[in-house]
């Protein structure tokens, strides 16, 4: 390897003449020798990275007294969203682009979105639809007629289940409402747990039966991903929608992990923030939707650095989402589109130091998502350098890696040249799924991704400028 980073003449040539691009695996050497170059993502968890993003709702009879966190006490009398239409609520989250949407099934006032057979506290002791509805089941079928994804937030924490607190009898109860989601609705495709508990002290103590939740649900929906109080997707560790600048997919495996390597899992982080201040609707909030540039930089930190962002979106009282919600989720993905719709090194002529047969510099910039361009097998640096045959005025960068293949890259640089003259237009540190990268805007013709670090050989899937 030329340690400078400037491709070698022969090797420049070579990459010139790349051969087609090649799906699938193209590393493998002997030289992956650290565990966490081995761990992978299941099928389920790459397409749920794929998607980038999911759409939460909060709705319950908290919608109906204005707070965050019901008591367990309200009244089913309260809840009647007389205009609900969960095909609104889908058809505004795909049209921003979300592939998956999370319901609140039951948040931690105990309130069941769906007429449950083991509580009275639900839809079927409320006015809405004259008791005989079912918010889940309009829900699922409205996902599913999208052809989207759903997940289920069902909190643990149940403020008003007698049993809970009794551990063995909630744990019993929690199961029995967790059947019902898992068999009577179809395909769920991520089951969310909430660690919250806000008992003082002195509250209630239940001990969670987590193994026997995990071992049902790999039983009932061995597909569905469990998220936070889980084994296959981690909280990021904060509200505002930020993941870290590093971002490892590959943690210290989890309790109930499907897949590990020496006590290593693939464990990616989720980003869940709300549009609003509160995770529930309320009217006073109607004028606090975050602004586009706040939710753009909320994107750009969540999906840009290796994350899925779960944006909530709350329904209001009518059973809708309230249209500045509505409104500004248009104006982001107008934002979103207008700056991702060109990429000025789709297609362009691309070369590198080094690379593999079947994952040449011409796969990085080809569109495909299944191919990528690799250094070689013992290779953990690599330089890929792409002419855009004109300048170009450059604001923003996005790196992938193959995630299907694992998680690599610990360190890389982009510069950019004008004028005959090379400089470092941005530098980082993991990649995985996305990295983008808000620069300066530079005018630029032509732009070279250097690999300085990796735990093996980087099999880098796009490299774009926009
Ligand atoms: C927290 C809960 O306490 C909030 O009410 C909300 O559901 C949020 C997503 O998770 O832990």
């Amino acid at each position: 390897m030329n340690h400078t980073g400037s491709p070698s003449r022969r090797e420049l040539l070579a990459g010139a003449a790349a051969l087609g691009c090649v799906h699938g695996f193209a590393g493998g050497s002997a030289m992956q020798t650290d565990a966490r170059a081995r761990v992978r993502p299941t099928r389920e968890q790459v397409d749920w990275q794929e998607a980038e993003l999911s759409m939460f709702l909060h709705f319950g009879v908290n919608t109906f007294t204005d707070r965050e966190w019901g008591e367990g006490t309200e009244d089913p009398s309260i809840f009647n969203p007389t205009q609900l239409d969960a095909a609104q609520w889908v058809s505004v989250a795909k049209d921003a682009g979300f592939r998956y949407l999370i319901l609140t099934a039951k948040h931690h006032d105990g309130f069941c979105l769906w007429p449950s057979k083991f509580t009275d506290h639900s839809v079927k002791a409320s006015p809405w639809r004259n008791g005989r509805g079912d918010v889940v089941r309009e829900f699922s079928r409205a996902v599913s007629a999208a052809r989207l994804r759903m997940g289920l937030y069902l909190s643990p924490w149940d403020r008003h289940e007698r049993t809970y607190g009794d551990s063995s009898a909630y744990n019993r109860h929690f199961l029995s409402q967790l059947t019902e989601l898992l068999t009577e609705y179809g395909e769920v495709a991520e089951v969310w747990f909430d660690g919250a508990c806000g008992e003082g002290p002195n509250g209630k103590r239940q001990e969670y039966d987590w193994q026997a939740y995990y071992e049902l649900i790999r039983k009932l929906q061995p597909k569905a991903l469990i998220a936070i109080c889980g084994p296959d997707i981690r909280w990021v560790g904060n509200e505002d929608g930020y993941a870290r600048e590093t971002e490892w997919s590959i943690q210290k495996a989890p309790q109930g992990a499907r897949q590990s390597v020496d006590g290593w899992a693939w464990h990616p982080a989720e980003c869940d923030v709300s549009i609003r201040p509160g995770w529930f609707w309320h009217a006073a909030e109607d004028t606090k939707v975050k602004s586009l540039g706040h939710l753009t930089d909320i994107y750009y930190k969540s999906v840009g650095r290796n994350s899925v962002l779960l944006l909530n979106v709350p329904p209001n009282r009518d059973g809708l989402l309230a249209d500045p919600d509505v409104a500004r989720l248009r104006e982001w993905r107008k934002r979103l589109d207008a700056t991702f719709r060109n990429d000025f090194l789709a297609g362009r002529p691309a070369r590198s130091d080094s690379s593999m047969k079947g994952a040449e510099p011409s796969c990085a910039v080809d569109g495909r998502p299944k191919t990528h361009w690799s250094p070689g097998p013992d290779r953990t640096m690599g330089v890929l350098e792409v002419d855009l045959g004109r300048s170009a005025s450059v604001g923003v960068l996005m790196m992938q890696e193959q995630i299907a293949q694992g998680q690599r890259v610990e360190e890389y640089e982009v510069e950019g040249r004008s004028g005959g003259v090379w400089k470092l237009l941005s530098k980082g540190t993991t990649i995985g799924h996305k990295k983008l990268d808000r620069i300066e805007r530079t005018e630029a013709d032509a732009l070279r991704l250097r690999i300085t670090r990796a735990l093996a050989p980087p099999m880098i899937r796009r490299f774009g400028a926009f």
